[in-house]
């Protein structure tokens, strides 16, 4: 298949893009690198050092053998983004390209702002591009499991049949997002449903859990085609939080009292899920969601997970319950479905002590990279926050390493707008 990757820099799009290379696609690579410079302003960086597109691609093309076209384009470019469809005309397009951290939408007006016009307008433009020039293709587009929130009936996947007042319907499962990033991904979700019903489009909605990993089959192949690996606490997900705090022998932050219950899935198992739906397309004027994860586990559950693996080797972790800086039930019923993908195929990989070790052996490897001040978890879902502040310098010199006179410091960065 002809298959477009958006937001392909990025810890997922850039794995999958090389999955689906490997498979045998013809794979265009899409990013405006946005997520770079969003690291630059917030004072935060991949864990593990990450290539530009360029070596990426050409690194790939030797190793492989297999070309993978990589053009720099942002989706909130309306004209840009039609002629990217119109050219390359698609069978299928992945959709990663969004601003995807929670705590960076809550950190001021100005952030929450970004967030969603980048988020809604990108897709707004994705879709009225493939309405005039490319009706058939399969949208796979990432959505998240947090569009649902945590209501105290079973989760749906997408969908779920209601008999009100003796009448009876199936309707969309009902959305309580935690933050204005999640809510962005429901605006998208009703925006892509709405061009199903009304152009026909076809699309497939993946609500996908909180990932955890380094590294798939592809990316281990090279130091040049690893992915980003976030641990801060802006970008950084929770459970590669953990292992990082491990690491350097910090304690493991659990907001409250642990007990927030989430669908998490392994990276791997990313790159075989978008596999899947594309795939397996949906018929013309057919939208329907997968819920994208393989296991549940409250967040007390994850970190016990990381104590007992550092436990094995003699090594003691502690734990912290510190006050949660979002609003959300830290005690809950949480129980949501995720068949439609095991259906396809899927064979998920189960959390392993052995993944966590390695996701800790590779923190170990980078450890001169982590900002240990960048571990906090700074923004308040009530009051909002501050981007980490120090300059590279700072860093530096924090660290112990001289910085020799008379070289310019950078810039400091920017305060966030409020
Ligand atoms: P990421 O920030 O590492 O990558 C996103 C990429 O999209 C970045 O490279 C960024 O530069 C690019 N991008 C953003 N806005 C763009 C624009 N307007 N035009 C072009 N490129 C743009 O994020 P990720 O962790 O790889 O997540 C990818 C997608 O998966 C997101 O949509 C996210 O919401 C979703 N998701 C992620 C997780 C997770 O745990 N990481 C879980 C569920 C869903
Ligand atoms: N948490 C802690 N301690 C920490 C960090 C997080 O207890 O140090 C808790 C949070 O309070 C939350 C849970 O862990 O209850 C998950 O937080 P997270 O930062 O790992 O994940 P989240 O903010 O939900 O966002 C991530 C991705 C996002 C994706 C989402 C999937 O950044 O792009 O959409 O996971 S889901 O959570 O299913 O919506």
């Amino acid at each position: 298949m002809r298959i477009t990757v958006l937001g392909a820099d990025g810890y997922l799009g850039w794995p999958t893009a090389l999955h689906l290379s490997a498979q045998g696609h013809e794979v265009v690579a899409v990013d405006n690198l946005v997520r770079r410079r969003w690291d630059r302003r917030c004072g935060t960086q991949s864990l593990v050092p990450i290539a530009s597109m360029e070596r990426r691609v050409a690194r790939w093309e030797q190793i492989s053998g297999r070309e993978i076209t990589w053009r720099r384009l942002d989706l909130c470019d309306e004209r840009a983004v039609e002629a990217l469809v119109r050219q390359s005309r698609p069978e299928a397009i992945v959709h990663f390209a969004e601003q995807r951290s929670a705590p960076y939408s809550m950190l001021s007006r100005g952030h929450a702002v970004e967030t969603q016009v980048n988020n809604v307008v990108g897709t707004l433009n994705l879709l009225f591009a493939l309405r005039d020039h490319a009706p058939d293709c399969h949208l796979v587009k990432l959505g998240t499991m947090g569009e649902y929130g945590t209501p105290n009936i079973d989760i749906e996947e997408g969908f779920i049949d209601i008999t009100h007042n003796g009448r009876s319907d199936r309707l969309p499962f009902p959305k309580m997002p935690g933050s204005m990033y999640h809510l962005s991904k429901v605006h998208d979700s009703h925006n892509i449903h709405f061009t199903c019903r009304i152009w026909g489009l076809r699309a497939t909605d993946l609500n996908q859990g909180v990932v955890y990993g380094a590294n798939t089959a592809e990316t281990a192949l090279h130091r040049e085609l690893s992915t980003r690996f976030d641990y801060d606490g802006i970008w950084g997900t929770v459970l590669n939080r953990f292992c990082a705090q491990a690491a350097i022998g910090q304690p493991l932050s659990v907001h409250g009292k642990g007990g927030q219950t989430r669908g998490f899935l392994d990276i791997r198992d990313t790159v075989r899920c978008v596999e899947l739906a594309a795939a397996h397309p949906p018929a013309a004027g057919e939208y329907r969601v997968f819920n994208q994860f393989t296991e549940q586990f409250s967040i007390l559950d994850l970190a016990n997970r990381v104590r007992h693996a550092r436990a094995e080797h003699g090594l003691a972790t502690e734990i912290v319950h510190q006050h949660n800086p979002r609003v959300e039930a830290d005690t809950h019923y949480y129980n949501a479905r995720h068949q439609h993908l095991l259906d396809l195929g899927l064979e998920p990989h189960a959390l392993a002590d052995t993944l966590i070790e390695d996701v800790i052996a590779l923190v170990e490897r980078h450890a001169a990279r982590v900002r240990p001040h960048t571990l906090v978890s700074a923004v308040d879902w009530r009051t909002g926050g501050e981007v980490y502040r120090r300059t590279e310098t700072a860093h530096l010199e924090a660290r112990g390493v001289a910085v020799r006179k008379g070289v310019a410091a950078p810039k400091p960065v920017a305060a966030a707008s409020r």
